[in-house]
Formats: C-alpha cells, sequence, structure tokens
C-alpha cells in the first residue's frame, strides 16, 4: 500500500498484480526469482530488474523527488523512522494485526498478547516523535491488531494529515476469508 501511496503521489504509471501468500503463491520459484526471501511487496522495474522490502522500494522511488532529503542529516531522519517501522511496527504490531484479522490470536494468545504490548508500546514512541508515509500503512489500521490509537494524542491528527496529501488513496484490501484459521 505505501509503495503506490508514493506512485501515485510521484504520478508514476504501475500496474497492481496480486500474489495471493494465503495460497502459497509467494513460495513458489518464479516469486523467488523476484525475491529470494518469497515476500510481498516487489516492485518489478521495466528493466525487469526486481526490488523487494517495502522500504527499500519507497527510497528507490523517492530517490531525487522533494520526498526524500539528499544526503546529510535529513535523510538520516528518514531512515531512523524507517528502521523503526521495520523493526517496531512491521515486527510487532504488523504481526499482531494480522494473528487477530485472522483469528489465529486464539491458537496463540501468548504470542499475540506480547505483540499487541510491544506494538502498542511503538506506537507511543512513535506519538512522540515524528512520521512518514512507511510508517502510516500499518499505523492508521493499529485498531484492526487490537491496538487502542485514541490512546495517543498526536498520531490521529497525524494520520488525517497523511491522508490529506495529493495522490493519497487508502486501497487497502481485506484479509481474505481463506486467510482465516477460525473454524468455520
Ligand atoms: N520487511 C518486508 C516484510 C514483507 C512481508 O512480511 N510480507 C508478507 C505479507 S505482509 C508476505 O509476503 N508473506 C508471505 C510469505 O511469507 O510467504 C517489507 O517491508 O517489505
Amino acid at each position: 500500500m505505501k509503495a503506490r501511496i508514493l506512485l501515485r503521489q510521484l504520478e508514476l504509471p504501475y500496474e497492481r498484480v496480486q500474489v495471493d501468500l494465503f495460497k502459497g503463491e509467494t513460495r513458489t520459484p518464479e516469486h523467488f526469482a523476484r525475491n529470494p526471501d518469497g515476500r510481498v511487496p516487489v516492485l518489478e522495474l521495466d528493466s525487469g530488474e526486481t526490488i523487494a522490502e517495502s522500504n527499500a522500494i519507497l527510497l528507490h522511488l523517492a530517490e531525487g523527488t522533494p520526498y526524500l532529503p539528499t544526503a546529510g542529516l535529513g535523510r538520516t531522519r528518514v531512515h531512523e523512522w524507517m528502521f523503526f517501522e521495520q523493526n517496531r511496527i512491521e515486527a510487532e504490531l504488523a504481526y499482531a494485526r494480522f494473528l487477530h484479522l485472522s483469528g489465529r490470536d486464539e491458537q496463540l494468545p501468548e504470542v499475540y498478547a506480547s505483540r499487541l504490548e510491544r506494538g502498542s508500546d511503538a506506537l507511543e514512541a512513535l506519538d512522540r516523535g515524528l512520521s512518514d508515509v512507511a510508517l502510516y500503512a500499518y499505523v492508521h489500521c493499529a485498531d484492526d491488531a487490537g491496538a487502542d490509537l485514541q490512546r495517543h494524542e498526536h498520531i490521529g491528527g497525524w494520520i488525517e494529515r497523511v491522508e490529506a496529501q495529493p495522490g493519497f488513496e487508502n486501497d487497502l484490501e481485506p484479509l481474505p476469508a481463506h486467510a482465516s484459521a477460525r473454524p468455520v
């Protein structure tokens, strides 16, 4: 989602190709050739070369545009928050969200509780700091993880500012029904 937001902000045409990870489509030889780690997102360039890791995609697209400061402390600040996003938001809050939305929190209640606690702690850190699109993706839907966004003073206003930017569109899709671990 964050790669698509930046593509639209930069007015770069793109084609969205969906890979269903719940049907094992990320673990095929074709997909390993795109990303040896077998995950999405992957950006395929016109040259056929591929870039994995959402934040590497953002940095590649933003290079030389107003969305990324040139070398120096400004760029380092962007990197700080992008590393924070990967380590704290994605590893903890996003995983809690996946467990909660797919019903796996009922099978792994202790894992879920610990990820949610650590993810909520990361939201507090974000509330004290700053923000960008890399962080927006999993923070705007923190409620999905069972986290309480209302507890944080600044995050609501920041989400509204991100959503007010030109090119913004929330095209996040819900988890498909077959992702659920809940008995039918
Ligand atoms: N650090 C990576 C994480 C990517 C990731 O975990 N993708 C998940 C979906 S959100 C995935 O593709 N899982 C499929 C699999 O592990 O086979 C990034 O930010 O791009």
